[in-house]
């Protein structure tokens, strides 16, 4: 469900208002100057080209954004990544090991909202209605300040901030992003299309079967419908984009024009689509249809890891579906042919997505539709380099399968509406949690100690339930999980999502709860990688940006092993402050184990400290 909030800051309105004096930014660090006609977009139909593209060269890729606005026919509020030669979110390449290095100015206007950000704070100490911040999706980068920090990081109108991230040397090659995440304006910013791609380079080498073939980096957005008619039949709740060319909808809710983009390929070649939902709402579930004939899709990474290699020993595989559900913020890389001559209709398309009573309206519609051409050379930099060797360096999740558990915790998706809805409960205001079983259940707030804590070096094991009436989507920052089940799906009518168990993702949807005390949760269980070097707070949190907006977010804070034996006795004394959730259902407590409650907080020391392929220092 969601909510025509346009800020959600009210959730953030316990902060401190008294804050440690604010960092200083880097000195000599001269701003961003604002480009004009800022977010560009094309019209509805155009031809699909891939996203400009920015390489990086001697292990850096430094980066300049103008971070605007500006306003379409619909009035809708559009934001964009700029570079000064007016580059509209650059794909940004880099290769293992590489520095990212992106200086930022904040050219929006002044925001509403001011409140005070309780210290250790990084660049602002208040954040309001403009603020921002970038999160680099998917990577197995640090949480610190001017990296992968999203919980502190504020930059506010005409601030310069500049991040300095830097790649593991076993980065696992394949589709990232990066996109603000600033808590309760994230949606207002992706709905904007303030996002773009990040590739890093070099997936040939552990996945030859996209070896030389024409790679399409393919960005699908989403946005309001013009005039935010209800949602219902063919009026989606939200409108989509693809490369920023609008999908549009019918205005009726029984027609369907909707207007695709137009993909042009070469009769006889085969590609390879490299597709990101960057929506910040909506849910797809990709299908390659010829004349209503569902295609062979072949899988070969998934949330940027190669499938069937993640060992990286010997070259992965592709995995054949014929059809790929996308969690927002999920990427799926996959090679399809072009379809014969004798086609008469050859369409991506997103089929509807059953989100639940209380989710959103996702409906069946085309994205692109396949135009046939003689003569289509791929300008430069679009074919993906010939296989050289075997990239056995990227050894990440060597040994994660049948690595020693250090603990066992259950998470969970709430809201304060129930699962059914009640149209005497307006569920007013709207409330959404990612609940720890064993903790109470609160909205986000970054000033609570973190509800769990890990140890550096150590693998868990999670079951994440669906309480809720809709579909969930979550995701973890800095690490990757390996995916063991798909649990309960059925319950409800739901089936498992194609070609993800056994996957290791950054994203996985977990689909609604019936609400019939009687049936168990729809739950997923993954194991969780803390084996990579890097330590403190990271989130997880449901990928549908509204919902982590209005609070459906938690921190895990990542102690070194040292640290972690220092405050064991801590961490115990609040794991005994914390009481179980009041809104446990019966078919909750029989899974609300006392083990579950007991363990929430257990610490123990890691098997091994040495991270497979010991390639994992940065620098
Ligand atoms: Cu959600």
């Amino acid at each position: 469900m969601h909510r025509f909030a346009v800020f959600a800051l009210t959730s953030l309105s316990l902060l401190a208002i008294v804050p440690k004096p604010c960092a200083a930014q880097p000195g000599a660090v001269p701003p961003v100057p604002p480009v004009s006609n800022p977010c560009p977009r094309p019209a509805a139909g155009s031809v699909v080209s891939n996203p400009p593209s920015l390489f990086s060269s001697d292990g850096v890729l430094a980066v300049r954004f103008s971070y605007q606005h500006t306003f379409d026919f619909a009035n809708r509020e559009l934001f964009c990544f700029m570079t000064p030669d007016g580059l509209q979110g650059p794909t940004l390449h880099v290769k293992p090991g590489d520095h990212l290095v992106i200086t930022v100015t904040n050219n929006l206007g002044p925001g509403s909202g001011s409140m005070g950000i309780s210290g250790p704070n990084c660049g602002a100490s208040t954040m309001n209605s403009s603020s921002l911040n970038i999160h680099y999706h998917g990577t197995n980068t640090s949480p610190t300040c001017h990296q992968d920090e999203v919980i502190k990081t504020t930059i506010n109108p005409g601030e310069i901030f500049q991040y300095n991230v830097a790649f593991p040397e076993n980065e696992p090659p394949g589709l990232y992003w990066y996109h603000p995440h600033v808590h309760g304006i994230a949606e207002h910013a992706l709905l904007g299309g303030a996002s773009g791609a990040i590739v890093v380079d070099g997936i040939e080498d552990v996945q030859p079967a996209v070896s030389e073939l024409r790679q399409r980096i393919l960005i699908v957005r989403d946005q309001n419908v013009p005039g935010t008619p209800p949602p219902q039949g063919n009026v989606p709740s939200w409108d989509v984009s693809l490369n920023y060319i609008p999908i549009t909808s019918p205005t009726d809710p029984n027609a369907n024009n909707f207007v695709p983009a137009i993909l042009p390929m070469g009769a006889g070649d085969r590609e390879f689509f490299r597709v990101s939902n960057s929506a910040s709402d909506t849910i797809l579930d990709l299908q390659y249809v010829f004349d209503g004939s569902p295609q062979v899709m072949h899988v070969v990474a998934i949330d940027g890891v190669a499938v069937n290699s993640q060992d990286s020993v010997k070259p992965g595989g592709p995995i054949s579906v014929t059809h790929f559900v996308l969690a927002p913020a999920a990427r799926v890389e996959f090679i399809v042919s072009a379809p014969p001559h004798s086609v008469q209709l050859a369409q991506l398309v997103t089929l509807g997505i059953n989100t639940g009573p209380l989710g959103d309206n996702d409906p069946q519609r085309p994205l692109a539709t396949i135009q046939l051409v003689g003569d289509d050379s791929p300008s430069i930099g679009n074919v993906v380099p010939a296989f050289k060797s075997m990239n056995t360096k990227s050894k990440r999740f060597a040994g994660l399968a049948s690595a020693p558990v250090a603990a066992h915790r259950v998470v969970y998706f709430d809201e304060n509406c129930p699962p059914i809805p009640d149209p005497n409960n307006p569920c007013t205001p709207m409330q959404f949690f990612m609940g720890v079983v064993g903790k109470p259940e609160h909205t986000f707030d970054p000033n609570l100690p973190p509800d769990i804590v890990a140890t550096q070096g150590t693998v868990e094991q999670w079951v994440i339930q669906n309480r809720a009436g809709e579909n969930h989507e979550f995701h973890f920052h800095q690490v990757h999980f390996l995916v063991k089940s798909q649990d309960n799906f059925e319950t409800n009518g739901s089936v498992q999502s194609p070609a993800l168990t056994g996957q290791y993702l950054d994203m996985i949807q977990v689909p609604y709860w019936d609400g019939n005390l009687d049936h168990p949760y729809p739950s997923v269980t993954v194991l969780i990688d803390f084996r990579g070097p890097d330590i403190g707070d990271f989130v997880f949190h449901c990928h549908i940006l509204n919902h982590e907006d209005l609070g459906m977010m938690n921190i895990i804070q990542v102690k070194s092993p040292t640290e972690a034996n220092n405050t064991n006795s801590e961490s115990h004394a609040v794991a005994a402050a914390a009481k179980p959730s009041t809104r446990t259902s019966p078919a909750a407590s029989a899974e609300t184990s006392p083990d579950a409650l007991e363990i929430a907080d257990r610490v123990v020391a890691p098997a091994t400290m040495q991270q497979p392929g010991g390639a994992g220092h940065h620098h």
